[in-house]
């Protein structure tokens, strides 16, 4: 598929299109391409324009609702195809999954979560603005082997220790494994916080929950 696909793809998420946004998927789909790439090459990239242009003040909340919008109906053509591709894969762990408290972005932790689904994990998804103490006593309760947790905003990856706090007191630390990320977060900051680890983007996520869980 050509690199107009993929323009077109970013365009609809640009223009806060959700009905374009998931035509697009499905004839990608039909056509054969991947569904990863569609989100990475496609998708992505508009939503990164959509948050430059908002943070340059040239497109404001309303914008940034409809683009969401527009990524959120592709997925929801594009994600049943990504995590079909775990069904015959052996179990690999338990892993609780949210976005911190006081934050709302859910589509790239959903990503993640449907990524790991592909890839062999049980995940319990708790969703957004998850607080410390929710992430701990589901994990308690699914014997979980990790806890995901993503932040998208640099008032909210505080949140990220709250959570870690959460199951240092509920004992469940260092067993129950901590990964964090989000597009502000980086290495150091998890380094800083006692996390296990940092995942760029939902591949990395993926890679980097395999080698915690298969040490
Ligand atoms: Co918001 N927002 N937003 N927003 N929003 C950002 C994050 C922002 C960077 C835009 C900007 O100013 N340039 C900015 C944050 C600035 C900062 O803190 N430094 C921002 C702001 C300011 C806000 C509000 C405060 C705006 C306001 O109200 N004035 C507000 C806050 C609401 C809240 O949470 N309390 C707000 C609201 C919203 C919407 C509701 C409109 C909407 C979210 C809708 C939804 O999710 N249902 C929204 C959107 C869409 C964005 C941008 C444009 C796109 C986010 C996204 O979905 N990206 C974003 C700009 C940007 O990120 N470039 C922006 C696509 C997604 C696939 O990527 O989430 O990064 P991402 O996930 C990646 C990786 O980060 C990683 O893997 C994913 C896949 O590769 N990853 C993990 C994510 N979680 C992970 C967890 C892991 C591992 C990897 O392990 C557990």
């Amino acid at each position: 598929m050509s690199q107009g696909t993929f323009d077109a793809m970013k365009q609809s998420v640009i223009d806060g299109a959700p009905e374009r946004a998931a035509e697009l998927a499905a004839l990608a789909l039909s056509r054969g391409m991947a569904p990863l790439d569609a989100i990475n090459l496609g998708y992505i990239p508009g939503m990164h324009h959509v948050g430059e242009q908002f943070a340059l003040r040239q497109m404001f909340l309303p914008d940034m609702m409809a683009s969401a919008e527009a990524m959120k109906a592709a997925m929801g053509t594009l994600e049943p195809e990504l995590a079909k591709t775990g069904r015959e894969r052996p179990f690999l762990g338990t892993v609780v999954l949210g976005t911190v408290k006081g934050d709302i972005h859910e589509i790239g932790k959903t990503l993640v979560g449907t990524l790991l689904q592909a890839n062999g994990f049980k995940v319990f998804d708790l969703g957004v603005d998850v607080a410390g103490e929710q992430f701990a006593a589901k994990a308690r309760e699914v014997n979980a082997d990790l806890v995901g947790c993503s932040a998208l905003l640099t008032t909210t990856m505080k949140n990220q220790r709250s959570v870690i706090e959460a199951l240092d007191r509920e004992g469940l630390r260092p067993r129950v494994k901590v990964v964090v990320g989000g597009a502000p977060v980086t290495r150091k900051w998890a380094e800083e916080i006692g996390a296990d680890g940092y995942g760029k983007d939902a591949v990395g996520a993926v890679e980097l929950v395999k080698s915690l869980l298969s040490r």
